[in-house]
């Protein structure tokens, strides 16, 4: 109610600024401006008028958005910019301006018209399938793509900047094929075993190419900046690839870096290194490279690695600490912690082992034999599963109470199955808590997702589940199928199938075909998708785990359809991930076939296992690599299975 002889309206006086009262009145500050620029002189006016006039000059030319804005560049390169100011990474320090790009073909334009459209998981598994896998891509991307054919500079609808300079002249010389979108199928969906083989040599050489002209030497590649980035500072990407260019009969380049093993590498370096990832890269890559050429150089090589990464057991428990000078024989746990982790230091024993036995020193098997034989007995267990944390002083795990087969703890179980393989099915104790540990798995972290029940595993926290499943957790059907191969339960196999078509839904129901790093599947009733990504997990690293699983399942099973799902996957890497002056970089968005956003860094891994898995998967031959004789390691490295003594 209004109080009495008070107006319903609030009334504002008008008062001039001069008195000190408020004033908005736009048309009053409009008339005050005027009255002062007529009180200046001619002379003042010009001036005013020339400083602006050159203010708007300079402004324009030195402000990129703008420019490009006013002379139609590509919106996607402003998208790009805006990345870069996000984003740590530096994506587009390339020495040269970008180039004319290549104009597409009508029928790659429609193609795209078809594939923005994302069905139900399983049902869909891809609108267009078999004939025409290049139709995953989005008609916003078409649009990017006609823009490239008009752009002078020109931003990859892979999500990565090409030169397509450089693109013309990997076509001359036969290499570096930078294809149009769609036209990288080498033989087609269709296509034969050995096309697609050749697919993935294609995809090999490129990726060395790449490694060979910006990074030769170094830890991994920066494809985009056209640079590189230490880790180790031990040439990491060259010995994690030197098997598989044997395994895919790339002679010319293997003897090349094997001359750079001859003539270059050194472990005398004061460096510090991670003591699982240089045994599963470099030590794992050193042993199995010496098995396949028979080469004693990279035995010698082997020992001086590995007998310089011994100092890391000198710890009160025995259980390594994470982190080893090589140079000066020094070891110590990160700073922050005396805790290493579960997955790491359980999953040494491979490479430690086979060390032993071909040197005939059993100091490094004593080594690794006795952390396994010290988590065996620990507590604090859960159904066989274990913890991600181990201490180094106390040998207790600590940190309890989360229970995953992602990061951490993941390869953990691969080792218990392929230790028991290794040394010829004898090592009891290793299956028993491998088994020990799949009756946990399937207790405590198996689940189906709605709508369309995908058999997935989540985690365990304080006794509340997680439908959060890591990328990481793609190995888990491969290894399933290699212990029901090695005479497991069947329903082993059973499950690595079901986990295996989830994995699968993991790249397929993406909108670039790849895979995140970690999903969250969807339980409650009324779901309308199974998986949902988080903003801050929508990153490829080029992981290999999945196509490692199909490898397994297609050797075992000799269903198709598991080399068609790695056909896919090889696409859409080549799609959203290859940079066209060579090399494939990790990618930030998985959701946003536009922009995946390159990270600019190619994992050593790529070359020593995605590539790999993927040659093995096409290929018909059981004995190209026998799993019957060779026992991968965890980063790929075939190690034989030890002959039984006669
Ligand atoms: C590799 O180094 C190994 O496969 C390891 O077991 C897990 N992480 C990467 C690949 O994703």
């Amino acid at each position: 109610m209004n109080a009495p002889n008070r107006p319903d309206y609030v009334s504002i006086p008008f008062t001039e600024p001069q008195s000190g009262g408020y004033n908005n009145n736009k048309q009053w500050r409009r008339q005050s401006c005027w009255r002062k620029w007529k009180q200046l002189s001619r002379l003042q006016r010009s001036l005013v008028l020339f400083m602006l006039v050159l203010l708007f000059i300079c402004g324009m030319a030195s402000y990129p958005t703008v420019t490009k804005r006013l002379t139609g560049l590509a919106e996607r390169e402003l998208d790009a910019e805006r990345n870069i100011l996000l984003r740590p990474f530096k994506p587009y320090g390339l020495p040269e301006p970008f180039k004319q790009g290549q104009q597409p073909l009508p029928e790659q334009l429609s193609q795209r018209k078809l594939s923005n459209k994302r069905g139900p998981p399983i049902l869909q598994n891809r609108l267009v399938k078999k004939g025409n896998l290049s139709n995953v891509v989005s008609e916003g991307n078409a649009a990017a793509i006609r823009k490239e054919g008009d752009e002078k500079m020109t931003c990859s609808w892979r999500g990565a900047m090409i030169d397509t300079d450089q693109a013309t002249e990997g076509t001359r010389d036969g290499q570096n094929k930078e294809e149009p979108p769609g036209n990288q199928q080498v033989g087609g969906f269709n296509g034969s075993g050995t096309s697609r083989m050749e697919a993935v040599r294609d995809a090999f050489r490129h990726a060395w190419k790449g490694y060979k002209d910006y990074s030769w030497g170094h830890d991994e590649l920066r494809p985009v900046s056209r640079s590189y980035s230490e880790w180790f500072g031990l040439g990491l990407t060259l010995i994690d690839a030197l098997d598989t260019m044997w395994i895919l009969g790339l002679k010319e380049e293997f003897e090349e870096a094997k001359q750079w093993v001859a003539t270059e590498l050194t472990f005398n370096k004061n460096v510090d290194v991670n003591l699982f990832e240089s045994t599963i890269r470099i030590l794992g890559g050193l042993l199995s490279s010496y098995h396949l050429s028979g080469d004693s150089l990279f035995l010698d090589k082997a020992r001086d690695i590995g007998s310089r990464l011994m100092p890391a057991f000198n710890t009160p428990s025995k259980i390594p600490y994470s982190d080893v000078n090589i140079g000066k024989g020094t070891a110590h746990p990160p700073r922050w912690t005396s805790d290493s982790t579960v997955a790491e230091v359980t999953s040494i024993q491979l490479e430690f082992r086979e060390l032993s036995r071909i040197t005939q020193d059993p100091q490094y098997q004593a080594a690794v034999a006795e952390v396994m034989s010290q988590v065996h007995k620990l507590d604090g267990k859960l159904d066989g599963l274990v913890p991600m944390f181990i201490n180094t002083n106390s040998g207790q795990f600590s940190h309890q109470g989360i229970y995953t087969l992602g990061a951490r703890a993941d390869s953990y179980y691969e080792y218990l199955l392929k230790q028991w393989i290794q040394g010829g099915r004898k090592e009891d104790q290793f299956l028993e808590d491998y088994l020990q540990a799949i009756e946990g798995v399937k207790k405590n972290l198996l689940q189906k997702s709605s709508p369309n029940g995908l058999v997935f595993v989540g985690e365990l926290s304080h006794g509340q589940f997680s439908p959060k499943m890591d990328h990481l957790v793609c190995f888990l059907p491969g290894t399933l199928a290699l212990g029901a191969h090695n005479g497991l339960p069947a329903d082993h196999m059973d499950l690595a199938k079901e986990l295996m078509q989830t994995c699968y839904q993991m790249y397929v129901q993406m909108e670039t075909g790849l895979s995140p790093e970690i999903v969250h599947f969807n339980m409650h009733q009324g779901s309308t998708r199974d998986i949902e990504v988080k903003p801050a997990d929508r990153h490829n690293l080029l992981r290999p785990e999945t196509v490692e699983s199909l490898f397994y399942l297609y050797r075992f099973t000799k269903d198709h359809k598991y080399q068609d799902w790695g056909w896919e996957i090889l696409q859409s890497f080549n799609k959203y991930t290859k940079v066209s002056s060579g090399g494939y970089t990790s990618i930030n968005n998985v959701r946003d076939p536009d922009y995946p956003s390159p990270r600019d860094k190619m994992e050593s891994f790529f070359l020593g296992e995605t590539l790999k898995y993927l040659y093995l998967l096409f290929s018909e031959d059981p004995d190209l690599i026998s799993l019957d004789k060779y026992v991968f390691n965890t980063e790929a490295h075939p190690l034989p299975i030890w002959p039984s003594p006669e």
